[in-house]
């Protein structure tokens, strides 16, 4: 199974599968494609229409989007278990990945994922509001895990993986949480995968300067 993925440093999208099969120790390998402008259609083209990543290919299989390349990994390789088992959470997790995935767009344009940037930022109000949604997101069903992290629905799921770039977006510019969310946000930062992809994203030396702040 290979999973094409943008930079490390970059690439939110790419962040949410690789999380879901680095942190259930599954077999894959990485294939990388920088997110540079020049040429990138024609790069990322090769390996889906959409050119864009992250792309799964499994066989003969090709998937392009994040959230149907978890679904899948859930479903043929993880017996489900890339979500809550309860079917109302299930559900609740489900909404707010899909309102991350088709959401938030001021906060992914004015807090680019950029894990080695470190500096604050002043936000539009339309930004802040974003902020403020995440934060209740988080505080509303962050649960303890049986490991004593805090996590969505108190196991490293589907969930996680979809808020995780957020957790290092508001990192890297300096935005404060409080309570629940700010400790939902260590935890997340103190997981081994996401210190992992930290870690590979700053040996990382190509800056793109379209993405930077
Ligand atoms: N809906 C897609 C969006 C993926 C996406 O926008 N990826 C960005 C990289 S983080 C990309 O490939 N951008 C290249 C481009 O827009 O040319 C998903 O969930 O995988």
């Amino acid at each position: 199974m290979k999973l094409v993925i943008g930079n490390k440093n970059y690439s939110s999208w790419s962040l949410r599968p690789w999380l879901l099969l680095h942190s259930n120790r599954m077999d894959f390998t990485e294939v990388h494609e920088s997110l540079r402008q020049d040429n990138r259609r024609n790069r990322l083209g090769k390996y889906s229409g959409s050119c864009k990543v992250p792309v799964l290919i499994d066989r003969e299989l090709t998937i392009w989007d994040s959230l149907a390349i978890c679904e899948y990994i859930s479903e043929t390789y993880l017996e489900g278990k890339g979500w809550p088992l309860d079917p109302s959470l299930r559900a609740t997790a489900r909404s707010i990945c899909a309102e991350m995935h088709a959401g938030f767009n001021l906060l992914r344009s004015e807090l680019p994922m950029n894990c080695r940037h470190s500096s604050e930022l002043v936000l539009s109000t339309s930004a802040i509001a974003d902020v403020r949604r995440i934060e209740s997101i988080w505080s509303e069903y962050a649960q303890k895990s049986s490991n004593g992290g805090l996590y969505l629905f108190g196991g490293f799921n589907i969930a996680d993986c979809f808020y995780a770039p957020v957790a290092l977006r508001f990192r890297s510019y300096g935005i404060k949480l409080s309570g629940t969310a700010a400790e939902y946000q260590e935890s997340i930062l103190a997981h081994p995968s996401v210190c992992a992809w930290v870690a590979q994203a700053g040996s990382e030396s190509e800056v793109v300067p379209e993405i930077e702040v």
